[in-house]
């Protein structure tokens, strides 16, 4: 199967807010899929729709060791968030850098699944900390969005030095996820 090209900050396209999903069709589950095998072949844990330049509010997830159990989420909202902790990120969208950002460690979330079914639910640790950071790019924002500006102009600036040159880092040929 083919698979989506990730776009790579500092790309406008990545600060485009995703619209909430109103059909579930075929083609819904054929996107899901689609970028569920980017999300494997990328060697990420989590990838929303905005970062193949899709701008519905679709996320794909695959926290286990197994990388057999994937969620996807359609329209999800937290309500409720406790517990912060520190989470060392890394995402798709800014291949090769990594840092420190805040975030909580439960969260309690309504959310579509594939069908168009409404359901309630919580989750904690890795699966919580990579919702938060999914549900983020849907409204346009990055994990580079917390760190200091002059942290996340060099960031920009060394993506587009190394895209230009075609030396960005890929995780495709690593063994584990990050
Ligand atoms: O692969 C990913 N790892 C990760 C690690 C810590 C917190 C969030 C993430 S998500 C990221 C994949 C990605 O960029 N999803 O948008
Ligand atoms: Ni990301």
């Amino acid at each position: 199967m083919d698979t989506l090209k990730i776009l790579h900050f500092p790309d406008p396209r990545l600060r485009q807010i995703a619209d909430d999903i109103t059909i579930f069709d075929q083609e819904l589950k054929d996107l899901a899929n689609k970028m569920l095998v980017t999300m494997y072949e990328s060697k990420g844990i989590g990838l929303a729709a905005i970062q193949v330049n899709i701008k519905k509010r679709l996320i794909v997830i695959d926290v286990s060791e197994g990388r057999n159990e994937p969620i996807f989420l359609v329209n999800p909202v937290i309500y409720d968030k406790s517990n912060k902790v520190q989470s060392e990120e890394g995402c798709l969208s800014v291949p090769g850098f990594y840092d420190k950002v805040e975030r909580f460690n439960n969260i309690k979330y309504k959310v579509t699944d594939i069908t168009g079914k409404v359901h309630d639910r919580e989750a904690e640790g890795l699966l919580a900390i990579c919702i938060q950071h999914e549900i983020d790019h849907l409204d346009g924002k990055l994990f580079v969005d917390y760190l200091s500006e002059l942290k996340r102009d060099r960031i920009a600036k060394k993506i587009q030095k190394l895209s230009a040159q075609g030396k960005l880092p890929s995780r495709k040929s690593v063994p584990y996820s990050i």
